[in-house]
């Protein structure tokens, strides 16, 4: 009864996210805090591009990404999250919302990889126009829904799986405090309700699905060749990948994961990453961790 029940769900869920545009994935939250000053004068004298980056994050590999590809020289600021270094006074300076990635260049500070992305091909002239498609107004439709969606899709995938780092009350407090967006999405992911797991897998399936349908058409996503939509959306895909998610479904996503994989850009900016299996054996542990505590406040 109790399958049943969920199956019914599931085509409810399937049916309602069916024919919506990949550009809408990630409307619930907002990216609005973009370009800021900087206050502290050591941040405010550093010369040139300085990317905030965690090596194992999608969201960084973005900006990396870009950055190679358009050969702008930058220096890189290890973040590690698992030392919760962004929960740090210094690192709250470069971005309050506690999240990598963040840029800083020229006494300000951008957050939020498609932003920054958009910072930098607005700043930086060379290489611009291989990059670029001819409608540019789909195509930065296309690079923000890569960014902004990532809590619904990819962070989503990591939290009804347990694969995602469990939050802990101290952790809670944090983000009650400093990315109320990331306390939301903790209180609802922590212990997520079947109709909430059914409707990431429905997000998900329907995500992947849309990049398929974009693949048969072009060896790119919306073009003949490579450019700024592969850029922001391969990061997704490629920690997917990763963490064994399923593609045999989708045989151009896998093809066209391939293809940018052979290029200098990305061997250059590669994500960090673990083996599946022992992602999945050190999250166990800490899941474990989280329940016991959990089960000594009731
Ligand atoms: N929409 C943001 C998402 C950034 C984001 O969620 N970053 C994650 C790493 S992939 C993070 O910093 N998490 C910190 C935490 O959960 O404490 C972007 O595109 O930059």
């Amino acid at each position: 009864m109790k399958k049943i029940t969920i199956n019914i769900i599931m085509i409810f869920l399937a049916s309602s996210v069916f024919g919506q545009d990949i550009t809408d994935i990630g409307n619930t939250y907002s990216d609005n805090q973009i370009k800021f000053k900087l206050t502290d004068s050591t941040l405010i004298n550093q010369k040139g591009v300085h990317l905030y980056d965690e090596s194992f994050s999608n969201n960084c590999l973005r900006v990396r990404l870009y950055l190679e590809e358009r050969n702008i020289p930058y220096t890189k600021h290890a973040v590690k999250l698992i030392k919760k270094e962004n929960y740090t006074d210094w690192y709250l300076k470069i971005n309050p919302k506690a999240l990598v990635p963040a840029m800083t260049h020229n006494g300000y500070s951008v957050t939020e990889s498609n932003q920054i992305m958009r910072y930098l091909d607005a700043t930086f002239e060379q290489g611009y126009k291989n990059l670029h498609i001819t409608d540019t107004t789909r195509m930065w439709q296309w690079v923000d829904a890569a960014g902004k969606g990532h809590f619904e899709t990819i962070k989503a995938y990591l939290y009804i799986n347990r694969i995602g780092r469990p939050c802990f009350p101290d952790d809670l407090e944090f983000y009650k405090q400093h990315n109320p967006q990331l306390y939301e999405f903790h209180k609802k992911y922590t212990h997520p309700t079947p109709e909430l797991v059914a409707l990431t897998e429905s997000r998900l399936s329907s995500m992947v699905q849309s990049l398929e349908d974009e693949l048969k058409l072009n060896p790119y996503l919306l073009s003949e060749h490579f450019s700024l939509v592969d850029i922001a959306w391969f990061p997704n895909i490629d920690f997917l990948m990763i963490m064994n998610y399923d593609f045999s479904p989708y045989p151009n996503v896998k093809k066209w994961v391939k293809e940018i994989r052979k290029r200098e850009s990305y061997k250059k900016s590669k994500m960090a990453s673990y083996p599946y299996w022992l992602v999945k054996y050190i999250m166990r542990k800490r899941w474990k961790k989280l329940e016991k505590s959990e089960n000594r406040q009731v």
